[in-house]
Order: structure tokens, then sequence, then C-alpha cells
């Protein structure tokens, strides 16, 4: 096996010592924190190897075999591998894997369909939904006549009634399902079919399940939606990036949309870290771990409940939940701070119907796919859990230390990568 030289951690140090004090102080924030980020994850030293790599030199316009550069022959194998595993994993009939993100995968599966002054139909971002589904500083509000909808005030889940009324009336030309901060399962058949009644192609933005999907542990879009984006850094715990699985007949628009539609040269540093990383995802060490990032989640909600916080409808069906701290008198922008102080990392959330301002928030998000890569169960997420509502509780300095050493001792256990200092 050759010694890759091209990695040469000394010599960044000497060359660029300001660039690698910072790079080694997040990982040993990375190695000394608890990390609840729902959207965060540690790839493993494979996926990071991969991006690491003279890969990123290249140019390869087109797609394998149809390039636009001579000297593709190994990017080719690397694409075809990365193409060939996505498509395995999810039963998907076509994959471009060259999306640099969950935005612009989005942005291209769009405008395979639609054009500018369409109508889309996705969940709201106060309601759990993200950006690109259609709000107003997005592009997809400002290109596209988007409307939204949401989460029923009483149960907080999705109301499927409001959404088949909605495409009824507004005839969606594009209906999308998916969200950044919805803990439940998603009615796919009920949505593919409200599509279909009003002639709408039906997209899933997969992103932050994807992982789960790959290990067993979730509802397979795939084989609902016409069709999926999702990206690979989340759940999936590959590099940061994207893709878009579809069926056949959509396979040369979508193509066409990434390239050239809205990317030029594809990253194939980071294609081939997808490759290792959807290796990785079809293991059984990938099932174990998507099953019991659910199980964290669900035991999660069920200690912070029991120390008296609400958890927005009532559970958690995959990695993330939203607790609204109400009960315990913090908003989400004191709460994030407070346990950023003893070392554990969420961010603050709106929750549906939200008294407070996005920047204020009355939740957090909390997600346990990082923790369950570090290795933690159901012992050590409870621990978390108690330790959290502790905090919340009471954020005296001899509470905030206790705290802060156990946060210490855990992640000298549960931590992703080697120790750096
Ligand atoms: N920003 C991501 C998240 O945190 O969910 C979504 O793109």
């Amino acid at each position: 096996m050759s010694d890759p030289r091209w990695l040469d951690w000394a010599g960044l140090e000497k060359s660029d010592p300001k660039v690698a004090e910072a790079i080694l102080g997040e990982v040993n924030r990375e190695n000394t924190k608890i990390e609840l980020i729902a959207s965060e994850n540690f790839s493993s030293p494979a996926v990071l190897a991969a991006l690491g790599t003279p890969l990123t030199n290249k140019y390869a316009e087109g797609y394998p075999g149809k390039r636009y550069y001579g000297g593709c022959e190994y990017v080719d194998v690397v694409e075809e591998i990365a193409i060939e595993r996505a498509k395995q994993i999810f039963g998907a009939e076509h994959a471009n894997v060259q999306s640099h993100s969950g935005a612009s995968a989005n942005a291209a599966a769009y405008f395979a369909f639609v054009k500018p002054g369409d109508t889309i139909l996705g969940m709201a971002l106060a309601m759990g939904g993200h950006l690109t589904h259609g709000h107003f500083a997005s592009f997809s509000g400002q290109l596209f006549n988007a409307i939204s909808y949401g989460v029923s005030e009483d149960t907080e889940l999705i109301d499927y009634d409001e959404i088949r009324d909605k495409a009824k009336k507004e005839r969606p030309k594009l209906l999308i399902a998916g969200a950044s901060a919805y803990p439940r399962k998603w009615d796919f058949a009920a949505l593919r079919d409200i599509a279909k009644d009003v002639g709408a192609i039906f997209l899933v933005d997969a992103a932050h399940f994807i992982g789960l999907v790959a290990g067993g542990a979730h509802d397979n879009p795939v084989e609902y939606a016409d069709v999926v984006t999702a990206t690979t850094h989340k759940t999936l715990r590959g590099p940061r990036g994207a893709m878009i699985l579809c069926k056949e007949e959509h396979a040369a628009a979508i193509d066409k949309s990434v390239f050239p539609g809205w990317q030029g040269g594809p990253m194939m540093h980071s294609i081939a870290s997808k490759a290792v990383a959807f290796g990785e995802a079809q293991t059984d060490d990938f099932k174990v771990y998507a099953h019991q990032t659910v199980t964290n989640a669900q035991v999660m909600a069920e200690t912070l409940t029991s120390e008296g916080l609400r958890i927005v409808s009532g559970g958690t069906d995959n990695h993330l939940m939203l607790v609204d701290l109400r009960p315990v008198g913090v908003t989400g922008k004191v709460a994030e701070a407070r346990l950023d102080d003893v070392g554990i990392t969420v961010n603050k959330n709106a929750i549906p119907y939200d008294p407070e301002k996005p920047f204020v928030a009355s939740g957090i998000r909390v997600g346990t796919p990082a923790i369950t890569t570090c290795g933690m169960k159901e012992e050590e997420t409870r621990q978390v859990a108690t330790l959290i509502a502790t905090v919340l509780k009471d954020d005296s300095d001899e509470t905030k230390k206790r705290v802060s050493a156990e946060v210490k001792e855990l992640t000298s256990r549960f931590r992703p990568y080697p120790e750096v200092r």
C-alpha cells in the first residue's frame, strides 16, 4: 500500500500555523463537547482520507464516460462506484452524486420540473421545513409562487387534509415533503396520491433522515417519490455534500439540471468520499448505528419529558426532537448559550406557533446521530438528557461546574477522533 505523502500535517503546521491551529481547535471542540445538533455527525477516518486527496485537482464536467475534459479515467471509476452504491442502498433507478449541497440539489431538482413563476407547495420554515422549500429569503420563495403547509396546532403533526385542500385549490406543479425539524414519520403514500391527483411532481427532501433510510430505520421515500434529494453529511455520515435519486424517466432532466444547469465542475474528492461513505452505509454496523440513533432519540425525549420539559408532538420517530422550553421558563437563545457553557452543543429552534422571534425561539432542537456515532447508548443518552434538564432548571455556578465535569468524563470515553492536544 502506498503512503499518502500528500497528507502533510506537519508541513501545514509549519507553513500555515494559524489555519492549522484553528483546525486543531475545531477537532478538539468536536472531541470535548457533546454534539447534539441534529444535522451534524462525525465522518470516519476513511471518509476524511478520501476528501484530502489530489482528486480535488481534477476538472470532470459531464458524467462518467461523457466528460468535457481528458484524463478522467480514474475519477470516472470513483463516480461510478458512488452512483452504483447509492442506487443499491436506496433501490433507486438513477442517482446523481454531484450536488455540492442540499440547497443546490434542491435548486437543480426543482428546475428539472418547474420554471420561475410556477407554484410549489412545501412545509413552512416556521413549522419545521427548510429555507429552500419556499421561504421568501431563499431562491425558492423568490422565484416561485411558493405556498406552504404546516402542522396542526393541537397535535403538532402534519395535517394531510390541509395539504390535500391546498393542493386542490392552488394546483402546485411541485409538492415537497421533508423538513429540518419535524420529528415524526411522513405519510409518503398520502403525499404521492395528493401529488398524483393534482398532476404535481412529488419531491422528498430526505436530507435529515437519509442515513436512517440507509440503515433500515426509516421508511424509504424512493419507493414513493418522483425524486429524492438528500445531503450526505447528516445522518448518512459522509462528507458535506448532496445527491439526487430519481426514477429513470427523470434521469436526463435531473442530470442536465445539475450540470450544466446549476453547477460546473463536480468536486471529485468529495464524490470519492461520498463513495466511501456509501460503502460504510452498506455495512451491518451502519444498520446498528441507524437503529440506535432512533432508540437514543426516543430515550432522550422520554427522559426530558420526565424532567418536566415538553417535547413537541409528544415524542419522536426519527433522530431528532423539538424541546419546548416554556415549562422551565428559558428561551431557546438562553438555553443554547447555557448548554454551550457546560460543553453541550444544540441549536435554538422555533417550535410550531412559536410566540418568540426565530432568533430567540421557545425551543431547542436536539438530535442523536453524533452521540450515537461516538458509541453512546441508552444509559449515556439518559445521562445527557438529565444533564440538559439540570442546567436548564438551575444555572448556578455550582451546578454548571458539576455538569461540565460530567460532560468531560463522558467525552473522554465517547469521542469521535483521537485526542489532538
Ligand atoms: N441547516 C440544516 C439543518 O441544520 O437542519 C439544514 O440545511
